[in-house]
């Protein structure tokens, strides 16, 4: 049984290979200054760059494309506020009592602890969902599939979407984050993913001295 709906690959665009490799380049340079910032402006963001940034996250591939992202884009202070709230009483949690020494330890170089004033300094917040199942045409369960795999794709692009944009983003794991569904409203079936905190880096941002794995440490070629 074939029921492939198919047509033909129009959109593909092969460059000669000396553009090819001044594109890669160029674009490693590029995603090379991308650095999580955790300061930042109170500036608000254009809209309009938001909305292209998440509809380039909704080009990632999904597991059968049911695209089993969604995002939510908070700018209003008093919902930011509460999402403030509610994080950092997971973070006290966490950095108090849950997290074992040796995570602390990790995290020690990157300066950070349970406050977490860029929530409500930082114009906008993205609350990234995962759909976990959806809806078929009669309102029963439909599955997804690699629903994590396909919503980290997703996110990946974004935060690549938003540097190439110029705006900075911190990547915010508050865990446990069922606080996203509450203030968020979002169904259960929908699974908090992570919050990303969208801004331009304030005036004095400062970043961890960090490297990069080099690319022998990160990559096998058997050639
Ligand atoms: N969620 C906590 C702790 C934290 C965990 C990891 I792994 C990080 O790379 C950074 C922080 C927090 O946001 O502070």
């Amino acid at each position: 049984m074939s029921g492939a709906d198919l047509e033909p690959l129009s959109t593909y665009r092969r460059y000669p290979e000396d553009e090819m490799r001044r594109r890669a380049r160029t674009f490693l340079e590029e995603m090379s200054r991308r650095r999580t910032v955790r300061a930042f402006a109170a500036e608000p963001v254009p809209r309009e760059v938001i909305e292209d940034c998440v509809r380039v996250a909704g080009t990632a591939p999904s597991g059968a494309n049911r695209q089993p992202w969604r995002f939510v884009v908070v700018t209003d202070p008093a919902v930011k506020r509460r999402l403030r709230v509610a994080a950092e009483r997971e973070e006290r949690e966490f950095y108090e009592h849950r997290a074992p020494k040796e995570w602390l330890a990790a995290l020690a170089p990157l300066g950070t602890d349970a406050n977490k004033p860029f929530l409500e300094t930082a114009p906008c917040l993205i609350a990234v969902f995962a759909e976990r199942f959806g809806a078929d045409a009669a309102g029963g369960r439909r599955d997804n599939y690699y629903v994590t795999e396909s919503v980290g794709l997703a996110t990946g692009l974004l935060i690549a979407a938003l540097h190439h944009a110029g705006l900075a983003c911190l990547t915010h794991t508050p865990s446990p984050m069922g606080f996203l569904n509450d203030v968020l409203q979002r169904p259960e079936r929908e699974r908090p993913f992570l919050l990303l905190v969208v801004g331009y880096p304030a005036e004095d941002a400062t970043v961890p001295r960090i490297t990069r794995k080099a690319l022998p440490e990160i990559a096998t070629f058997l050639l």
